[in-house]
């Protein structure tokens, strides 16, 4: 199979139809990402003791709003916009009539369910957090609404598949581009994960929220949670390395160290991030030490793949700076674009990533996480994975997306507004992070409101740090307004080009193996994973159940 070149032609301007569809995605993730940032601000406050919140609104009820908005809505709309950009350039210039058409009917099905979910939040009629845990009970149109979420990813997802399966059938032989493969393969993990979380919604939370069953068995609705739960992580994740593995190189003046090593870390992705979900339920009865044993052991193969990407990019990094003359084990550090927002943002989410990503094997070992579970650690563990690592990622690429796709031009300004925007960030998420994280440690719980226990002297000892949190959620969310004072800009920006950076590989790279395209066995070896893992246990849950329990609304 031959390597095609990845590059689009610099000249070509982006389709304005598609353009319209993608920014329409932009722009719906940023409205999420400020209203979870007030929600997040407030939160930090009344827990830092600083402010109190009037009586009819919740602490639980913002945490909700926070967790909906962020994790689910933010993510997945810019996610869908991303992926529909980078499919319309590479996969063919424009998109296919019908794709276009699947994208904007899965943009208003996410959208009415973002709207009717949020709305039942601020009703107060599902104080139930983004885990959704039972036997918190919302309204029955919470759920619905998140059917609706679900529906419109999957539509916006096999617009994808169609887009790439048509470009490979005019392309016959051809290896396809490697943002096309990356788009693939994160749409189809999230496919495969979401079925866990639309069977709990469809056959245990609907009927059970209507009333018309008493009873919800936790354990198996918690499980089909995680199921989906932590493919999910990597669904946020795996958007960020398509940017350090495709744009990343291109941006710096460098290339692609190797396709084949890129594509295999995707796969790898694929087939070990669903299996895995017991790792969030080790300290959960009900389910045997031998399967929680069988999936940390799987935990502990999805880490390979990011070595990987870890290793391919110090390998990018470094052959770009020995190609520009550098030398010394960390000459090239000297040449990378340090002034330019769309390196430096992802840049620093990188760079976050190596503790972020420690504190996940942390998370992961059985003991240690006795020790962290349900403590605040957890909330800074994924504070610094998805709301930093993922999260500059993002922004670095809103700098660069939103003009191109405008046609529009990325000015100096915009560049040093935006450094400093993520540097707001960056030191908003150190103090914020790093404080849950010491605290955790100490015992604090997460998912907690103010409270001092009686004023035990261990909570009163907490107290500092959580302080320590309110002021860095204070930074972000002012990193946060200047973002949105930055896309303005850049929705005003003077009209011209900018490029949509898509890397080159190396000549000398290894020829990619035909078979890393053959979605068939992939496919297959991934659902022999699940079954592995899963069915098993499943039976057990389904034919022994443990008690079923009501709902409470505790709000
Ligand atoms: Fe996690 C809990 C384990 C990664 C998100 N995780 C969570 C929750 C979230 C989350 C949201 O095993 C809480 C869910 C809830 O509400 O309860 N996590 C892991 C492991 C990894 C991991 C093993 N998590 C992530 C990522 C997330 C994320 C990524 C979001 C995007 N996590 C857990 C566990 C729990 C958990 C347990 C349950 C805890 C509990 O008890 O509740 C791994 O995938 C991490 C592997 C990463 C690495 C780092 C590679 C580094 C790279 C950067 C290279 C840098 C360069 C720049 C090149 C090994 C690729 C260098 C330049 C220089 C100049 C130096």
């Amino acid at each position: 199979m031959t390597n095609v070149k990845q590059q689009p032609d610099p000249k070509e301007t982006f389709d304005q139809k598609d353009g319209s569809l993608v920014l329409a995605h932009l722009l719906f993730a940023i409205v999420a990402l400020f209203l979870g940032g007030v929600a997040g601000l407030l939160q930090g406050m009344v827990r830092g003791g600083t402010i109190t919140l009037p009586a009819n609104i919740g602490y639980y009820q913002l945490l909700t709003a926070h967790g909906v908005l962020m994790a689910l809505v933010f993510t997945t709309f810019f996610i869908i916009g991303f992926l529909y950009s980078g499919i319309s350039k590479t996969l063919g210039g424009k998109l296919l009539d019908s794709v276009r058409k699947m994208g904007w009917i899965g943009f208003w099905l996410m959208a009415v369910g973002t709207i009717l979910g949020v709305s039942q939040v601020l009703l107060n009629k599902a104080t139930v957090l983004y885990t959704f845990y039972a036997p918190l009970k919302a309204s029955p149109l919470f759920y619905i609404s998140l059917v609706l979420l679900v529906v419109g990813s999957w539509l916006s997802g096999f617009g994808i598949f169609k887009q790439y399966f048509h470009w490979r059938k005019v392309h016959n032989g051809q290896l396809s581009p490697l943002f096309g493969f990356m788009s693939v393969t994160t749409m189809l993990m999230w496919q495969i994960a979401t079925i866990g979380v639309a069977a709990t919604v469809l056959l245990q939370f609907i009927p059970w929220s209507f009333g018309w069953v008493d009873t919800i068995n936790v354990l198996l609705s918690r499980t089909l949670f995680w199921y989906f739960g932590h493919p999910l992580v990597y669904f946020w994740l795996l958007p960020a390395y398509i940017c350090w593995y495709v744009m990343i190189p291109k941006i710096i003046g460098g290339k692609i160290f190797s396709d084949a090593l890129a594509r295999l870390s995707f796969i790898l992705l694929l087939l070990f991030s669903i299996p895995v979900g017991f790792h969030h339920q080790l300290m959960e009865p009900g389910i045997t030490p031998f399967w929680k044993y069988l999936q940390v052991v799987l935990t502990f193969m999805v880490v390979i793949p990011s070595l990987m990407t870890a290793f391919s990019l110090f390998a990018t990094f470094e052959l770009n700076g020995r190609e520009k003359g550098t030398k010394g084990l960390f000459g090239w550090v000297k040449v990378l674009p340090w002034k330019d927002v769309r390196f430096f943002a992802p840049f620093m989410g990188m760079l976050i990533f190596i503790p972020a990503g420690a504190g996940g094997l942390i998370n992961a070992s059985f003991q240690m996480n006795a020790v962290v579970h349900n403590t605040l650690w957890v909330t800074g563990h994924f504070h610094l994975t998805v709301a930093s690592s993922v999260t500059l990622t993002f922004f670095g690429i809103y700098y660069w997306l939103i003009p191109a796709i405008t046609n529009r031009e990325l000015t100096p300004k915009m560049h040093r507004l935006g450094i400093i925007q993520t540097v707001l960030w960056c030191v908003g998420m150190f103090f914020m992070s790093g404080a849950m994280h010491s605290v955790g440690l100490f015992g604090s719980p997460r998912r907690t409101a103010y409270t001092t226990y009686g004023d035990h002297p261990d909570a009163l000892f907490w107290m500092p740090y959580h302080v320590v949190m309110a002021v860095g959620g204070m930074i972000l969310f002012v990193s946060i307004l200047l973002l949105i004072y930055n896309i303005v800009l850049l929705l005003r920006a003077p009209k011209g080009y900018t490029e949509y950076p898509i890397g080159e590989v190396y000549e000398t790279a290894e020829k990619t193996p035909r078979i890393l395209e053959r979605w068939s066995i992939w496919i297959a070896i991934s659902i022999v994973l699940i079954l592995i893992a899963y069915t098993i246990p499943l039976i057990g849950m389904i034919n022994s159940p443990v008690p079923g329990s009501e709902g409470f609304i505790m709000w």
